[in-house]
């Protein structure tokens, strides 16, 4: 692909038939505060690895797509305040003005699955936002997914979205959805967004099934979403979740915040008014899915 920089690391490891796990960038740069956002950054590629995968951090810098970053790039993407957020239709904009960004769900998931990457973890879905009978705002990584063949781990949709309407989005779009061990569909946040989800899988080797099952249909490319929820001991207070995520919201509504910097207002909003705990079941969440997605990447590569 013109202008894409693939490490020699996730290059070895596609052509050898290794696993590889994408990750995107965008939760570093923008979902997470700094400084602790790069000690994630590097310890959820530490978590991919010591799953037996190769991580493939994605992000554009200096006008180029990195498909795997590498210390310095990681450390970029988590420092440079100047760094945009890129969804899929940003990238040629920012390719051609030689610029850099970092990558969201469905940039990451876009760029991934050119690159041959089957298996993407993450925190929580962009999604259908609250309210949308009066403001249109749903994210662009549910048409991506709708047509990408790739597989992404994450704890359901970010739990600021309406999860309902969400749901009803993914099955119009034809987005395959399973629950990792739940018939719940995961809140992020929350162990349980309330919502059920039609189909459970209880191991990495049966997401794998489920995976050669759709690629030997064929068809389309679309993605299979693999909600997998953050465990009970380590989810947000429901309460406290339901009470500042109230507030948030009115005060998104208030200062009058739209587009892109929803998401990021939220997620900063919460994790203030949380004490931090929002913070720490994200990074739970992530982390489960990360080891996840390496095992199912795993688990791809021991099978036809
Ligand atoms: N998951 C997280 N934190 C994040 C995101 C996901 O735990 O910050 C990001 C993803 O990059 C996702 C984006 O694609 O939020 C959605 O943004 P928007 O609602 O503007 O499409
Ligand atoms: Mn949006």
């Amino acid at each position: 692909m013109l202008l894409t920089e693939v490490s020699e690391e996730v290059r070895e490891a596609l052509d050898a038939r290794r696993p590889v796990v994408a990750l995107e960038s965008t939760i570093i740069a923008h979902g997470l505060p700094r400084p602790r956002n790069l000690a994630v950054a590097v310890e959820l590629e530490g978590l991919v690895r010591s799953g037996g995968a190769v991580p493939a951090t994605i992000a554009v810098l200096d006008g180029r797509v990195r498909i795997g970053l590498g210390p310095e790039g990681l450390e970029r993407v988590a420092t440079d305040e100047g760094l945009r957020k890129l969804g899929r239709r940003d990238l040629a904009p920012a390719l051609a003005a030689g610029t850099g960004g970092a990558t969201t769900v469905s940039a990451t998931a876009f760029l991934a699955a050119r690159a041959g990457i089957r298996v993407f973890a993450t925190g929580g879905l962009g999604g259908v936002h609250r309210d949308w009978a009066h403001v249109q705002d749903e994210s662009a990584d549910l048409r991506v997914l709708a047509e990408t063949a790739i597989t992404v781990v994450c704890a359901g949709v970010k739990s600021v979205l309406d999860v309902p309407a969400t749901l009803q989005r993914l099955e119009t779009l034809g987005v395959g959805v399973v629950g990792y061990g739940t018939d719940r569909f995961p809140g992020f946040y929350l162990t349980s967004s309330g919502e059920p989800v039609e189909w459970t899988v209880h191991s990495p080797g049966e997401v794998a099934g489920v995976i050669r099952a759709r690629e030997a249909l064929g068809g389309p490319p679309s993605a299979l979403v693999v909600a997998h929820p953050v465990p009970e001991s380590e989810q947000l207070d429901p309460e406290l979740h339901d009470r500042v995520l109230g507030e948030a919201l009115d005060a998104c509504r208030e200062r009058g915040i739209v587009g892109q910097a929803v998401t990021p207002f939220l997620l900063d909003f919460l994790t203030r008014r949380t004490g931090g705990a929002s913070l720490a079941a994200n990074v739970a969440a992530v982390r489960g899915n990360v080891r996840l997605a390496a095992a199912v990447a795993a688990e791809l590569r021991a099978g036809p």
